[in-house]
Parts: C-alpha cells; sequence; structure tokens
C-alpha cells in the first residue's frame, strides 16, 4: 500500500558505514546495494537522522578472535578512522542530525537511542513516526525499531533497505519477525511517497 510521508514522520538511516560494507571490518553482505534506495528516501523525509556507531579504540565489542554469535566483533568503526566514516556515495548532507552510540569503551549500544538525545530530539521536532533503513537488520536496526516503540513513537521497517550480519545463519530472519510480532510495520521502500 502506497504511504504518503507527513511533517510528523522521520526516517532513521542506521550505521551506513564503511566498515559495514563489503571489504570494511565487519562487512553486512551487500550493504551497499541499499545506498541510492536510502539516497532517493533522503529526498523525501521532511526530517532525516543518519546514526553512527562510533566506538573508542578499545571498545569491550573487540576482540582478536571475534566470534561474532557471542557479539563479539572485529575492531570496527573506531572514531575517525576511515572505516567510521559513512559510505561515499551516502547522501549524507541531506542528514539533519547525526547521532553517535557506542561512544564509551565499556558499554554496548546497538540502539541510535542508548544513550543519545535521539528521543528527545524528534519528539521536540513533533516526530511521532520512524521509518528505519540501514544495517544491520540483526543488530542496530533491530534495537533501534525496538526502542523506538519504547519511545512511544511508531516504527515502520523499510524492509528493502535493510541488510543484515545474518550469524548465526537465520538471525537476520529472526530479527525481522521479531520486530514485527513487537509492532513494527513493514513496508517496501517504493511504497513511499512524498506527501
Ligand atoms: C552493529 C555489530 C556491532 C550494527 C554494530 O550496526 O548493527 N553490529 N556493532
Ligand atoms: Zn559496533
Amino acid at each position: 500500500m502506497p504511504m504518503e510521508i507527513t511533517a510528523r514522520d522521520a526516517l532513521i538511516v542506521v550505521d551506513m558505514q564503511n566498515d559495514f560494507m563489503p571489504g570494511g571490518a565487519l562487512a553486512v553482505q551487500a550493504g551497499d546495494q541499499i545506498v541510492p534506495l536510502i539516497n532517493r528516501l533522503l529526498d523525501i523525509f521532511p526530517t532525516r537522522v543518519l546514526t553512527r556507531d562510533w566506538h573508542p579504540p578499545d571498545h569491550l565489542s573487540f576482540a582478536a578472535n571475534p566470534l561474532f554469535i557471542d557479539q563479539s566483533w572485529p575492531a570496527h568503526c573506531v572514531q575517525n578512522t576511515p572505516g567510521a566514516e559513512f559510505h561515499p556515495q551516502l547522501r549524507q548532507q541531506l542528514a539533519d542530525t547525526i547521532v553517535s552510540k557506542g561512544t564509551h569503551a565499556g558499554q554496548e549500544a546497538y540502539s541510535g537511542f542508548q544513550s543519545t538525545e535521539l528521543e528527545g530530539w524528534l519528539k521536540q521536532r513533533g516526530v511521532e513516526r520512524v521509518f528505519v533503513a540501514g544495517v544491520a537488520t540483526d543488530y542496530c536496526v533491530k534495537s533501534t525499531a525496538l526502542d523506538a516503540l519504547t519511545a512511544g513513537f511508531d516504527a515502520c521497517l523499510i524492509r528493502d533497505a535493510v541488510r543484515g550480519v545474518d550469524n548465526p545463519p537465520g538471525s537476520e530472519a529472526a530479527a525481522v519477525s521479531a520486530m514485527l510480532k513487537a509492532g513494527v510495520n513493514s513496508i517496501e521502500s517504493r511504497e513511499i511517497l512524498p506527501a
């Protein structure tokens, strides 16, 4: 069903950073393929947020021999390194704000709402519904969408504009199910139309 975007809608683009793209330190398969979809969406929404994983070099999730399934990871998205920069084709200049998360060495933060100003920032602007795109479906996208619900927003997953780590295999599908079950809506990007 086509859906018109209104003044009370915001787009949250999750972690479209080089380290999560093919060839990056914590690559998400085909993560770069959603850049054009997201660029179109950045043109449509009145309010646009980019989140970024923004870790100190000694972040607790980093491991020399990461297992992934226990949520230990190769070092990634270290503050002020090329891997932490947004994908070069992402139209980041269209963002109204950039939200950094995971900035404390001793704390993991998958959600853009965790220990950030995002909830208040959105509410101040009258946002009632958020649309979520980006990576990774099974970690930061999922946590961000679920936290949006907890914060009292309606939340919509843009199904073709997300990609997952899918490690362990099946975790991406499980994440989508968990989001839907919690009350997140699902939509395809082509259904999203300017007001
Ligand atoms: C993410 C694993 C570790 C994500 C961030 O952006 O989904 N995943 N840090
Ligand atoms: Zn991280």
